[in-house]
């Protein structure tokens, strides 16, 4: 059975629009797995209790269609993660690839690994923004909407780096 799965991509350090353009083609290219949709891109500050001296960050989300299971998908993507580092500390120094799964169907997990909806969904604007430009009547497992969410509008913190979908 195919699973509708959103997953969030951060990175901050080196040349992070680079390093989301390469972790969206390894996404297209992953088993089991269609890439159906990719938001814009996006410039935010860091957050929640990040040092204030870093660079800011570039976000965006993806949907796929996939039949990789939930434990699974994050394996892909840890490996995916790592594989990241791998490249980042040979070509440009330390870097990170971030990739989280948001939502995975309507499901609610809640295992030592995995948490989704992701914990920090609601409360983070760089992760509600690119979900709308997929998914403008997105609704989470609870029955929230996520264009009600307190934070589902551009402000001084985060910003459009790509108008259009395919910065790719
Ligand atoms: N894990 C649990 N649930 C999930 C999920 N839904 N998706 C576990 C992915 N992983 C999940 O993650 C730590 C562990 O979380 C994993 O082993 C997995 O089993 P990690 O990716 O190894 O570590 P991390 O990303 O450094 O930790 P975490 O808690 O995900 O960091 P955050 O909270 O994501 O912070 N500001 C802006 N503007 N933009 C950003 O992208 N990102 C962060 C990273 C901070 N500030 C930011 C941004
Ligand atoms: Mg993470």
């Amino acid at each position: 059975m195919s699973h509708a799965v959103y997953l969030g991509l951060g990175a901050n350090l080196g040349e992070p629009i680079q390093q989301l353009q390469w972790a969206v083609k390894q996404l297209q290219a992953l088993a089991q797995s269609q890439l159906q949709a990719v938001s814009r891109l996006y410039g935010s500050k860091p957050t929640f209790g990040s040092p204030t001296n870093q660079p800011d960050y570039v976000n965006a989300a993806v949907l796929l269609q996939s039949t990789l299971s939930p434990a699974q998908l994050l394996s892909e993507l840890q490996q995916l993660e790592q594989l990241a580092g791998r490249i980042r500390l040979e070509r440009w120094g330390a870097r990170t690839l971030d990739l989280d799964i948001l939502l995975y169907d309507q499901q609610v997990i809640d295992t030592e690994q995995l948490i989704v909806p992701h914990k920090e969904l609601v409360n983070r604007c760089f992760v509600t923004l690119p979900l709308l430009d997929i998914n403008p009547t997105l609704t989470l497992p609870n029955g929230v909407k996520v264009s009600s969410l307190a934070c589902a509008t551009l402000s001084d913190d985060i910003y459009v780096l790509a108008d259009n979908c395919h910065w790719y």
